[in-house]
């Protein structure tokens, strides 16, 4: 299982400002998300032991399963999206969905790389699907740093496809839910995807199976624990 210590601002400021008839596409780490949603760690175990086939079920939350398969999320947020579109195209919203909904596709600075994120991207864009992007930037993919993955801004991607993407303190709850809510109106009044890069940091392990003391400075978690959104005590 992957903590998702130092990156509740981040979620939490996300998922607020958004409608509970929003569907949320998770990548494994937005334990903080599903929290809200209603989900509870009893719950969320059992996806992790497999010991209920996969987990919650995804409609009564407008949640859908964690995807340990990096970035098939953003594929499966992207169809769930032209879904939306198609139904209101044919004014036929499904009696248990909102016709204002958008969707919500979370990933990491290392799933960023991944070729799926370009196809979801492109047809996003080509479509102006109601999709907002949220990369969770937490500086790590497991052992790789977040620089080696990207010379540029992660936010900067976004506009190689057409859309707008903004970068956010994710450290902040506050600043986080400003950026989600301005992105979700303009979405939701038919603006087409939009892109947040959450600058934030994986204060854990990867995973409870991984020891970060072999690739990365206690230095480093220091100064970013001192910007922890809990406990930190550094300003702003
Ligand atoms: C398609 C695919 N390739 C590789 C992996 C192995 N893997 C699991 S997590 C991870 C790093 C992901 O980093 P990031 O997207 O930054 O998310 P974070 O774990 O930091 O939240 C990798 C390479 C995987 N799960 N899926
Ligand atoms: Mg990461």
């Amino acid at each position: 299982m992957g903590p998702a210590t130092g990156q509740e601002a981040a979620q939490i400021g996300t998922i607020a400002a958004l409608k509970s008839t929003d569907m949320v596409f998770p990548t494994y780490r937005e334990h903080a998300m599903a929290l809200y949603r209603g989900i509870s760690a009893e719950e969320m175990m059992t996806l992790f032991r497999a010991t209920a086939h996969s987990g919650w079920d995804p409609n009564a939350y407008n949640f859908n399963l964690y995807a340990i398969v990096l970035a098939s999320q953003a594929l499966h947020a992207t169809g769930w999206a032209m879904g939306i579109q198609q139904d209101l195209r044919l004014d036929a919203v499904p009696r248990d969905r909102a016709a204002d909904e958008i969707v919500l596709a979370c990933l990491g600075d290392g799933a960023s790389s991944q070729g799926d994120i370009h196809e979801s991207m492109v047809f996003a864009s080509s479509y102006e699907l109601p999709l907002l992007y949220l990369i969770q930037n937490n500086h790590w993919a497991i052992s790789v740093p977040s620089r080696t993955q990207s010379r540029a801004p992660l936010a900067h991607r976004a506009a190689g496809y057409g859309f707008e993407g903004i970068r956010v303190d994710g450290n902040d709850v506050l600043a986080s839910y400003a950026a989600a809510a301005a992105c979700a109106d303009s979405i939701r009044a038919g603006s087409g995807p939009k892109l947040i890069e959450s600058v934030t940091y994986r204060i854990g392990a990867h995973t409870t199976a991984d020891d970060p003391t072999k690739y990365r400075p206690a230095s480093e978690v220091e100064e970013w624990s001192a910007k922890d959104p809990w406990s930190g005590t550094a300003p702003g």
